[in-house]
């Protein structure tokens, strides 16, 4: 099953993009350390490999995410060729100001007075590229926000004679293939409120939780122990809305209050430090979905059947980036 939710304006910051990647030495891509796979993007792989142009894969956000699992993601990243991974926090200026030597490492025919390094922070919304840029230049030149699609335009600046950067606007790509990365780029508000329902969101990440963080929810909601101990993730949610008194006109409670009280929690770091996919639990899914799709072309046999459509959960796809 694929999701189909590409918004018009990322093409032609696609475009821009690969002609920017034309005069750039060294891509800077940023991801969400709590879902660094999930927001790696493909669209960036393939516009630097077309140009060979090397990679700095910056975990970013790594002040919200498990530092356990971030150890693990490095690991995981450093096998790759042509890759550098680090981890970061733009709230740690000393954290960031170690990338552009990590880039000279990448193009050491660059970074004197006479050829600049020229650097191009690229990622997908909200992952912190223009909090990155400003963090280098040590100034506020890019607009910034909690929210997908804030950049609109490219945007260039010497950070000194030896190092230009760009910063971009977010992109997405076409087919987001795992309706679990979906739901992890909401969950961290990579894609805006209007393609997916936040209830269906909260329920994937408060089953995430029960089975990786039991006692972050406990610390913060003192759930019963009947619901922390099973694995019943919508239990969670009606657990949330009991503690906190939230009910509707009738007298039920308040699920879809307490879903966006568990969203904004988690995307403050109000719950913790907590990393959405490991190295490992990333297999497990991937093996799993290759063992769907080759189970279902068995039973469709020769058949050109039709293709699954989008889930339940998706809205309306082409306000993705809506908030
Ligand atoms: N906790 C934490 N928040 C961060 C970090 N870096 C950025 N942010 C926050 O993340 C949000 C998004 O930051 P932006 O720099 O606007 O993200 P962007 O990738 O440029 O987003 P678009 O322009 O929409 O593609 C802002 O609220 C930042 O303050 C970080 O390292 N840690
Ligand atoms: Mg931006």
């Amino acid at each position: 099953m694929s999701i189909q939710w590409f918004p018009g304006h990322m093409t032609s910051a696609r475009k821009k993009a690969a002609e920017t990647m034309a005069v750039t030495d060294v891509v800077i891509e940023v991801v969400d350390a709590r879902l660094p796979a999930a927001s790696s993007n493909p669209l960036v792989h393939e516009l630097r490999a077309f140009r060979q142009r090397a990679c700095l894969k910056v975990l970013n956000k790594a002040d919200l995410a498990d530092p356990q699992v971030t150890r693990q993601w490095l690991e995981h990243f450093r096998r790759q060729d042509g890759l550098l991974a680090v981890a970061v926090s733009c709230r740690r200026p000393g954290d960031v100001a170690r990338l552009p030597a990590l880039c000279r490492q990448l193009a050491p025919h660059r970074g004197d007075n006479t050829k600049p390094l020229r650097m191009m922070i690229m990622g997908i919304p909200n992952v912190g590229k223009s909090t990155l840029m400003n963090v280098l230049l040590k100034r506020k030149l890019a607009q910034v926000g909690d929210e997908p699609a804030v950049t609109k335009m490219q945007q260039t600046s010497q950070i000194d004679l030896r190092h230009s950067l760009t910063d971009t606007p977010g992109l997405l790509w076409p087919k987001i293939e795992h309706p679990s990365d979906g739901l992890m780029l909401a969950a961290s508000h990579a894609i805006g409120r209007n393609a997916m329902v936040d209830d269906d969101v909260a329920i994937f990440l408060a089953g995430v939780l029960l089975a990786r963080y039991p006692a972050l929810l406990a610390a913060r909601y003192a759930l019963p122990a009947a619901v922390l101990d099973g694995s019943d993730a919508v239990a969670v949610i009606e657990g949330i809305a009991q503690r906190r008194g939230f009910r509707r006109r009738g007298g039920e409670v308040d699920f879809a209050k307490a879903a966006t009280v568990l969203l904004q929690d988690y995307r403050d770091g109000l719950l913790g430090r907590i990393t959405l996919e490991t190295p490992l639990t990333r297999l497990a899914m991937l093996d799993a979905s290759r063992a769907t799709t080759v189970a279902g072309s068995d039973e469709r046999g020769s058949d050109d059947a039709p293709v699954a459509g989008p889930p339940a959960t998706t809205k309306d796809l082409s306000a993705l980036t809506t908030t």
